[in-house]
């Protein structure tokens, strides 16, 4: 019977897929981790006797409900709200909201799980949740976004709270979005507290928080070719996506020294040869966030081309930084950049490597970072938010910044601490799952069976 005697990789999926069916996101992240943590859960017979790993695996709780909203016509639409707090055991529950017409249980029970291990190598005390809706912000207007925020949180604020759970933006969700929420929730709850992170400056929001998850995935990039004496410095850069983690992404591998040839929106990438300069970074970000446009727009204003319904990764450069959304790279894709000449992976986005693709780049010696080492740097500001909204105090945007580049160095430091082979290369997959579960994983024995 598992818990007294090991278990097999393919045992304990199968077990997991019967419990969990039709969520394949859900089985890939699951498989990812177990992969690297199940040989040490059968080593360790305390880890193993309390079935850590399928306690891990099994969210606290998960809350599903129904969001009703008028559209400008007068229409009543219907929309099903999501909130799965997945593990408390080191924090409150932590993790953003995505509103995007493909949510399902099993994407935020995937981004939940993956949370998990993030959160833990912030080295912050910060547990892990998801949530959102299949509900789609594009082509809306701000007052029907607006009704939409308040009706989801009219459900969401019984159940969220500064020590119990504490939501934040991801897909779909940024400052517009968390404002609504957050005005909401201060309107039925009666008080003011920082339950949401990612508010903005006037009412509670950190500096550096909108640039944390792109600056810290740049970040690591930095630390892994600085581990071999290699830098992001003179470097050709491909990054996907267009929006919040993409653009500050962009942002900081400018000020690196690097150059940035591509990014992309659900519509297809832009590829400019020259490199997105200050200026064209500042009007990619207007386009976005304020027109709402679509990256092609930006081809035509700068003459440069736009591939429609296609991914950068054809395009030859040293690094990638995929910041979109999961399973963007595929084993083909892989192949592509690894012939191209690529060196370098970070991932901005959650999970998106397909497990084929990460085949490729560990078996092609591409320095790969996962995502939940490489983009916590937007859940450790939002922790940092959080520590400021206790104590009532700002902090300046140096001493933030200063911050997040030690909270991504001792992530990295992690990831070469259980991630290093006997052969002195790092297996940043292991280093991550493995220093990421530890801390959970010991708060949960220590509180016995809960
Ligand atoms: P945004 O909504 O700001 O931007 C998402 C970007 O990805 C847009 O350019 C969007 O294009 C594109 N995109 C979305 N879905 C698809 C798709 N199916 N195919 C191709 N492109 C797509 O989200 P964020 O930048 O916040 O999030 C991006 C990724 O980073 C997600 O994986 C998220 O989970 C992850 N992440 C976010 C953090 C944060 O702090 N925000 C923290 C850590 C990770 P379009 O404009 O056409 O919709
Ligand atoms: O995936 C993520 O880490 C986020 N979307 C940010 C979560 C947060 O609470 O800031």
């Amino acid at each position: 019977m598992y818990g007294r005697t090991p278990i097999t990789l393919d045992d304990f999926m199968d077990g997991l897929v019967k419990r969990n069916p039709g969520e394949p996101e859900f089985h890939q992240a699951v498989k990812e981790t177990a992969e690297t943590v199940l040989p040490l859960v059968n080593e360790r017979k305390e880890y193993r006797e309390a079935r850590i790993l399928e306690r891990l695996t099994e969210p606290d709780r998960t809350i599903i409900f129904r969001v009703c909203w008028e559209d400008d016509k007068g229409w009543f639409r219907v929309q099903r709200g999501y909130r799965v707090q997945f593990n408390n055991s080191i924090g409150p529950y932590k993790g953003g909201l995505r509103f995007d017409p493909s949510v399902t249980l099993g994407i935020l029970k995937f981004l939940g799980f993956e949370q998990t291990f993030k959160n833990s190598l912030t080295g912050l005390p910060m547990g892990a949740g998801k949530g959102g809706a299949d509900f789609n912000p594009k082509g809306k207007s701000d007052r029907e976004v607006m009704r939409f925020c308040q009706s989801f949180m009219s459900e969401l604020y019984k159940h969220i709270g500064e020590d119990i759970d504490v939501p934040a933006g991801d897909i779909g969700v940024g400052a517009r979005e968390i404002s609504f929420m957050f005005g909401q929730y201060k309107r039925l709850k009666n008080e003011f507290t920082g339950t949401l992170t990612g508010k903005s400056l006037e009412f509670g929001g950190s500096l550096i928080r909108k640039e944390a998850t792109g600056y810290g995935c740049a970040f690591f990039m930095e630390e892994m070719l600085g581990h071999q004496n290699n830098s992001v410095h003179g470097k050709t850069c491909l990054v996907s996506g267009s929006g919040n983690v993409a653009q500050y992404t962009i942002e900081k591998l400018i000020q690196l020294g690097a150059r940035v040839v591509t990014f992309s929106d659900s519509s297809g990438f832009v590829h400019d040869p020259e490199g997105v300069t200050r200026e064209k970074l500042d009007y990619l970000i207007h386009l976005k966030n304020i027109i709402r446009g679509r990256v092609s727009e930006y081809a035509l204003e700068f003459g440069c081309e736009f591939y429609h319904g296609e991914k950068p990764w054809k395009v030859p450069a040293d690094l990638a930084f995929p910041c979109a959304t999961q399973n963007e790279i595929d084993e083909t894709a892989a192949l592509l950049l690894v012939e191209n000449g690529c060196i370098g992976v970070s991932e901005g986005a959650n999970m998106p490597t397909l497990p084929e693709g990460i085949h490729v780049f560990q078996n092609a010696g591409v320095l790969y970072a996962p995502g939940k080492a490489s983009n916590a740097g937007g859940v450790a500001v939002s922790g940092l938010e959080m520590t400021q909204n206790s104590i009532r105090l700002s902090w300046s945007r140096e001493e933030l910044e200063d911050r997040l580049q030690t909270i991504m160095r001792k992530i990295h430091d992690t990831c070469v601490r259980y991630g290093k082979g006997d052969d002195g290369k790092i297996d940043y997959v292991k280093g991550a799952n493995i220093g990421g579960f530890i801390k959970v994983a010991d708060a949960m024995l220590a509180y016995g069976v809960v």
